[in-house]
């Protein structure tokens, strides 16, 4: 499982004996975010793959769309959400009930805790059929977001460039020249996004006409219920 730390600002939390272990890339970003990486078994990730097909029911009709100022689209991708019972999570305009953990999802928490030593009571699954499916430049900066968790995303399944693009260089607030940061997202990688990350930086997942493969990602968070805007 190859992983990645976005890590934030004046975060010490990484020393960890489990993450001493791997063999860590860094790439230092503006802001002090950092991103590292470490090689591991390739068939765990292929099982977990082909559980999750089988376990994850995915969202249809009036929940498959997100409303975008004002406006009412269906998402170019499936989505669906677990976690702890009675968790919604408001994003995009739609809000979304979580549903009871799988047991494979409770697996690959469970694994992703041990790793990072972070919890988390939700995941937000997003499945892309193939290179057409895609999601587009945003920051996950909910209010319902825990500041003090990162949010950790593992993808299964077929490979994707995944790019970060400062705020400072989009639209009207392009004052500044900062180069956008691509990776590869592998199969069975876990990237990590503390904060300040999903400040400064918009995330997306570009259409790959090239890749005729499914991918699934999971984004592991944790939501704090009163915090809602
Ligand atoms: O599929 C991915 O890697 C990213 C998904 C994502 O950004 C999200 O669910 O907020
Ligand atoms: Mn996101």
């Amino acid at each position: 499982m190859e992983k990645c730390v976005i890590q934030g600002q004046n975060n010490h939390s990484w020393h960890s004996d489990a993450l001493k272990k791997g063999q860590w890339k860094n790439i230092e970003l503006e802001k002090d975010v950092s991103i590292k990486g470490e090689e591991e078994a390739e068939e765990e990730a292929d099982h977990l793959f082909i559980q999750l097909e089988d376990e994850v029911m995915y969202s249809t009709g009036e929940e498959a769309k997100v409303k975008v100022f004002g406006k009412v689209y269906n998402i170019p991708r499936k989505q669906a959400t677990y976690g702890d019972a009675g968790l919604t999570y408001t994003y995009s305009g739609v809000t979304r009930s979580a549903c009871t953990w799988t047991p494979t999802l409770e697996y690959i928490r469970d694994a992703v805790t041990k790793t990072t030593g972070y919890t988390f009571n939700f995941v937000l699954i997003n499945r892309y059929k193939d290179g057409q499916d895609h999601i587009g430049e945003h920051r996950d900066d909910e209010k319902e977001l825990d500041p003090l968790c990162p949010i950790a995303s593992v993808s299964l399944g077929a490979a994707r460039d995944f790019i970060f693009r400062h705020r400072d260089t989009r639209g009207k607030q392009n004052c500044r020249h900062i180069e956008p940061v691509k990776m590869e997202l592998a199969h069975g990688s876990l990237l990590l996004m503390n904060q300040p990350t999903n400040t400064y930086w918009y995330h997306s997942l570009p259409v790959r006409k090239k890749v005729l493969l499914p991918r699934i990602n999971l984004t592991f968070r944790r939501i704090v219920q009163d915090n809602k805007k």
